[in-house]
């Protein structure tokens, strides 16, 4: 069933069947990049969550792992283990992720006992933090007692820090920071909060805070179940002033988690694409949910927030099967290109027309396409209102504004079955989900409405399997 399925992504780490959500615990190790990832085996639904794995040598292709990560009937993550992450600590792996239990979620720790990280012992003493903070007094629901999970770990001055996720009674999302001097990690010492937000602006509850060191600035980012807030300012003194902020994309991008890579003295940034269909269609396919592409996260000249596909996607492109700078004028125009999972980038002048833009998975007939609209009013919108004739999937329009019309807008856009990927000026994403029925919806037009537009530097390629060992081992696997 799955082999069959065209709306599984061919170059994205999606799961091998069933339920994925956040990435977690991404590290760089031995040369071997390794992602986990919030995983049901039970079902395509979010359910007792464990920890799902796939490993690559170059960010490119892919292969699965046996499940890292195993809720203990007995223990304190017996009902799901959440949200986390890896680090290096003087040679050894060790995770910290959010164990759940009734009504309670406290910070658990597991150590890697091979190279591999395939097998990992859990912490006696877990939970580590053995109850929540009463200054703020947290935010409490009908499932939780207190929301009070996601880790981001990191060492600094030698002092290990740890941020972790929550939301203060009748008031915003806030970061709160624990210290442990140790490498055993287990004392804990609670600082407060590095930031939090305004209810209606930022969220009652910030899920997966991560904050990252871009240089000169700093970066914060929260999701607030709606959408993933970044914070660009100055983190000192356990505190951090915030100078700009924003959405890190305007899809259905969410728990986004970063890998350091040293080598590269780079931050690789992944997040979940949300499935975006209705419960009783992510049955009938048998799995939902993806990750991202990596993204380079840094900074620009002008020191605002930069995003671009990691560079080694470009060894995922196959044939350049379009190259072309044509101009519309109040036209449509077929590409001879037809793709499921393809790469499109161009610089884009909107000149004196109304709009332009492009339609992707389109049919012939036009029954079915996803059109990315480039308006006057700097906006980006993608189009689903013909995405798709199954009423069980979104179709609703996504809009995010850009860089002025007066400038040219470079687009690279990623489409992957389902998955459609933009970044537009290395600045600016938005990652949604497509599901055309037609097995002919995979034609590629561009048009101009109301006068000229320029697509100067159109280029198409097909994009290559990231599961290429696949076969033997997972079957299933297309
Ligand atoms: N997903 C995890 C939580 C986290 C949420 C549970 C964010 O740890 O807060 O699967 O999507």
């Amino acid at each position: 069933r799955l082999a069959d399925d065209h709306h599984r992504p061919r170059y994205h780490v999606s799961p091998p069947e069933n339920w994925l959500n956040d990435p977690n615990g991404l590290l760089e190790w031995n040369g071997t990049y390794h992602v986990f990832y919030q995983y049901n085996p039970a079902g395509p639904h979010h359910g007792t969550i464990h920890w799902g794995h796939a490993v690559s040598d170059d960010l490119v292709t892919w292969e699965d792992r046996p499940i890292a990560l195993t809720p203990s009937p007995d223990g304190p993550d017996r009902d799901g283990c959440w949200s986390g992450c890896a680090v290096d600590v003087d040679g050894t792996a060790k995770i910290v992720y959010t164990g759940g239990h009734g009504d309670v979620q406290l910070p658990c720790l597991a150590t890697a006992t091979d190279d591999d990280l395939v097998d990992w012992e859990k912490h006696p003493e877990n939970p580590v933090i053995r109850s929540v903070p009463v200054d703020p007094p947290l935010r409490s629901t009908e499932h939780w007692r207190a929301e009070f999970r996601d880790h981001n770990v990191w060492r600094e001055d030698g002092i290990w820090h740890h941020l972790i996720g929550s939301g203060i009674e009748d008031g915003g999302g806030t970061a709160l920071l624990y210290t442990s001097e140790g490498d055993e990690m287990v004392d804990w010492t609670y600082r407060g909060p590095i930031l939090t937000g305004e209810p209606d602006r930022d969220g009652a509850m910030w899920e997966c805070p991560e904050l990252l060191d871009l240089g000169e600035k700093q970066l914060l980012h929260v999701s607030n179940y709606e959408e993933v807030r970044y914070y660009l300012g100055e983190y000192a003194d356990r505190s951090f002033d915030v100078e700009r902020d924003g959405l890190l994309d305007h899809g259905a991008f969410y728990a986004p988690q970063s890998l350091r890579d040293d080598g590269d003295d780079r931050w690789l940034t992944w997040g979940w694409i949300k499935p975006d269909r209705s419960p009783a269609a992510q049955w009938d396919a048998g799995w939902a949910g993806t990750l991202s592409l990596p993204r380079r996260i840094d900074l620009d000249d002008e020191g605002r927030l930069r995003q671009r596909p990691a560079a080694e996607l470009t060894a995922l492109r196959e044939d350049r099967a379009y190259a072309d700078s044509p101009t519309l004028a109040d036209e449509r125009r077929e590409l001879a290109f037809a793709g499921r999972s393809f790469e499109l980038r161009a610089e884009i002048r909107l000149e004196d027309a109304a709009e332009c833009g492009l339609a992707v998975r389109r049919s012939p007939d036009g029954e079915e396409e996803t059109l990315l609209r480039y308006t006057r009013e700097s906006d980006l919108v993608v189009d689903r209102a013909a995405s798709t004739t199954d009423h069980r999937a979104s179709s609703d329009p996504i809009s995010m504004p850009v860089t002025p019309v007066d400038e040219s807008l470079s687009l690279r856009l990623f489409v992957d079955g389902s998955v459609l990927e933009v970044f537009a000026n290395e600045r600016h994403c938005l990652s949604t989900r497509i599901f055309p029925t037609r097995s002919d919806s995979d034609g590629v037009s561009l048009y101009a409405a109301d006068g000229r537009a320029v697509f100067e530097d159109l280029e198409c390629w097909t994009m290559g399997s990231a599961w290429p060992a696949v076969g033997d081992s997972s079957p299933e696997r297309n």
